[in-house]
């Protein structure tokens, strides 16, 4: 079908920096430094250069519930990484993440300090290093993987497809919109019927499984992404709603999202987070929707 808006593509593809939407002003088709920047280095022996987007909350709650547990060595300065203003693109960031994307983390726990790049590499090299959240062997072990790597696989779809052109693009398509909505409702639906008859996604235990698949889905259905929740009818997930809510209340998940955090009520902000008594100026009921 064609009609008045229809584009028919040139031969070869060039760039026209504004090109609208939200992300205009970020979104390049060529890797690398734009300026050079050096990143601060804290004391402790995590340093997370990230903001409170769903991704970077993923690290964020991780350290949290290491803390929580009473791992010490997941002391953690968090650094905000203003990805509107293009902080990604600086030569330190590069050099810890080359894709120029949070959350980025540097293990200088060792020797030599260790890059950790992707929400999901964090993860696991959390887990495997304070033998947390991840079973270390068999097949409970394999079925977490199986929905960390889900929730990879899946989230650019919620992300970039769903929340991009419901929320973000600068004209509202239906095609675009109809084509993503139909398949975050279908990942919703995944997620509400295995959770039908288990705690958690990848069985009894919280694991690094929820803790990646919640910062997207579970705070989608609790209405804090993309104001969606009405348009996607999310109260027909009741067990992903019930989830949800269950991992909202922790308290290293409150205190995770408060971290990196530049939106929402500016007393539940903490733009960096050096000590754990960071957190004590801060409220933290009642958090504001997430930015996706
Ligand atoms: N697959 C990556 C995705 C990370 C990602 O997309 N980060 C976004 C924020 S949520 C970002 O840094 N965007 C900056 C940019 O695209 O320039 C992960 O899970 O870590």
């Amino acid at each position: 079908m064609t009609d008045q808006n229809s584009y028919t593509p040139p031969a070869v593809w060039t760039w026209e920096s504004d090109s609208g939407g939200q992300f205009a002003s970020i979104n390049r088709p060529i890797a690398g430094p734009t300026h050079d920047k050096d990143l601060p280095v804290g004391t402790h022996p995590m340093q997370l250069y990230s903001l409170a987007t769903p991704n970077g909350v993923k690290a964020t709650v991780m350290l949290e519930e290491l803390l929580e547990l009473g791992h010490a060595g997941a002391e953690y300065d968090a650094w905000l990484i203003r990805i509107g203003d293009g902080d990604q693109f600086g030569s330190g960031f590069v050099e810890v993440n080359p894709n120029s994307k949070i959350p980025a983390l540097m293990d200088r726990s060792g020797e030599t300090p260790v890059r950790v790049f992707e929400s999901g590499s964090i993860l696991v090299h959390l887990a495997e290093k304070f033998g947390a959240f991840l079973p270390a062997s068999g097949q409970a072990r394999t079925e977490v993987m199986n929905w960390l790597f889900w929730q990879m696989g899946s989230a650019p779809y919620l992300g970039g497809g769903f929340g991009h052109f419901y929320a973000y693009a600068p004209e509202k398509w239906k095609y675009p919109i109809d084509r993503f909505t139909m398949e975050a409702k279908r990942q919703l639906d995944v997620l509400d019927r295995e959770l039908a008859g288990k705690t958690h996604i990848a069985g009894d235990d919280y694991s690094i499984a929820d803790i990646a698949i919640w910062p997207w889905y579970g705070q989608l259905v609790l209405g804090r992404l993309y104001d969606a929740a009405e348009f996607l009818d999310v109260t027909s997930y009741a067990n992903v709603l019930r989830w949800a809510e269950a991992i909202d209340a922790r308290p290293a998940v409150q205190r995770g999202r408060m971290v990196n955090r530049t939106f929402g009520k500016p007393e539940l902000q903490l733009h960096e987070r050096h000590d754990a008594s960071d957190f004590q100026t801060r409220t933290q009921d009642k958090l504001e929707p997430s930015a996706g």
